[in-house]
């Protein structure tokens, strides 16, 4: 129902349909479009990322503005944030400024062996699918969201079946081995960071341990001034987004992505929760997509996404 060469949003699309578009988008627009395979899951999947800008990327001395999904497998909600961005930027460019101002670096299956578990096995999974810390591998994964080195190990389990198990060191994991190399291969382009999670309608910022970052005062007018532009396209039944510390509106956490970001020197390093888009008629599961509700999640998020990037660049 959109532009021939888009994706369409009345589904959630395979990591096989997404990879595949990535290619075609590389293919379709040379100029404008750059395929990277940022690494090789766990179990051997490309990570698969566009670099997105109008000149050469990497002679180019514009601002970066990573935006991320997937890095938790059943966040299904979080992936058409990141296809919408991409359409919005490639294909349907309205706002020709957000492309001739920003490099645009997108990941959207930061976690691609537990979103094809998700859709195969068991919906509800979260972590990535490492094994070899239990006999039989009873359980595994790792949750790649307590995994990164920033306070790591403090808030959060040190048993693999935990969901929120933080792995055997920090960055032992190939997927976020790759988000660590986009970060250090661009370490003063990256001027704002969005780690896309679901849910919950919150906009957070650091630190998990509930200290803030000295520029506390700004990641708050941002994030705040995204979560207005999402409030204002939002549907009405939908909950206002909040704003804030994350261990101060929603609990304690370490080795955190976006903490790691932010503790690298990238100014602005925001975590979404994207609104659990089934839990007020049909109360389902937060995780759970209706279809109805995929477009409006792209859109929406975009608003959000577009409005940071903007004053991001603009100091
Ligand atoms: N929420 C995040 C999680 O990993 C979070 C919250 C944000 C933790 C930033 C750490 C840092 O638990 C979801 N829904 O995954
Ligand atoms: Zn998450």
């Amino acid at each position: 129902n959109r532009s021939s060469s888009g994706l369409n949003f009345n589904e959630i699309h395979r990591l096989s349909v997404v990879d595949d578009y990535l290619d075609r988008l590389g293919q379709e627009y040379p100029n404008l479009v750059t395929v990277v395979n940022g690494g090789e899951s766990f179990e051997g999947r490309p990570i698969k990322y566009l670099k997105i800008s109008t000149t050469n990327f990497e002679t180019s001395r514009k601002p970066i503005v990573f935006l991320q999904c997937l890095l938790h497998a059943r966040e299904w909600v979080t992936l058409p944030a990141c296809l919408y961005a991409i359409e919005k930027l490639v294909i349907d460019v309205s706002e020709p400024d957000l492309v001739n101002n920003i490099d645009w670096i997108i990941m959207p299956v930061a976690n691609p062996d537990g979103y094809e578990f998700s859709h195969n096995n068991n919906r509800f999974w979260r972590k990535n699918r490492a094994t070899g810390f239990m006999a039989g591998n009873l359980c595994m994964g790792v949750d790649l969201n307590r995994n990164f080195d920033i306070f790591w190990g403090t808030a959060s389990s040190g048993s693999v079946c935990s969901e929120v198990f933080h792995g055997r060191n920090a960055f032992s994991e190939p997927e976020t081995q790759a988000i660590r190399r986009i970060l250090h291969q661009y370490p003063d382009r990256i001027e704002m960071y969005n780690d896309i999670h679901s849910f919950g309608s919150i906009i957070l910022f650091g630190f998990g341990n509930g200290e803030l970052p000295q520029n506390a005062l700004a990641l708050n007018f941002v994030g705040v001034t995204m979560a207005q532009a999402i409030d204002r396209v939002k549907w009405s039944w939908k909950p206002d987004y909040r704003v804030g510390n994350i261990q101060h509106i929603l609990y304690a956490a370490s080795g955190g992505s976006s903490d790691y970001f932010q503790a690298s020197g990238v100014p602005l390093a925001f975590t979404y929760e994207l609104p659990a888009y089934r839990n007020i008629q049909g109360q389902l599961n937060g995780f759970l997509v209706d279809p109805d509700f995929i477009e409006q999640a792209g859109f929406e998020t975009w608003e959000g996404i577009k409005a940071g990037a903007r004053l991001a660049v603009d100091n």
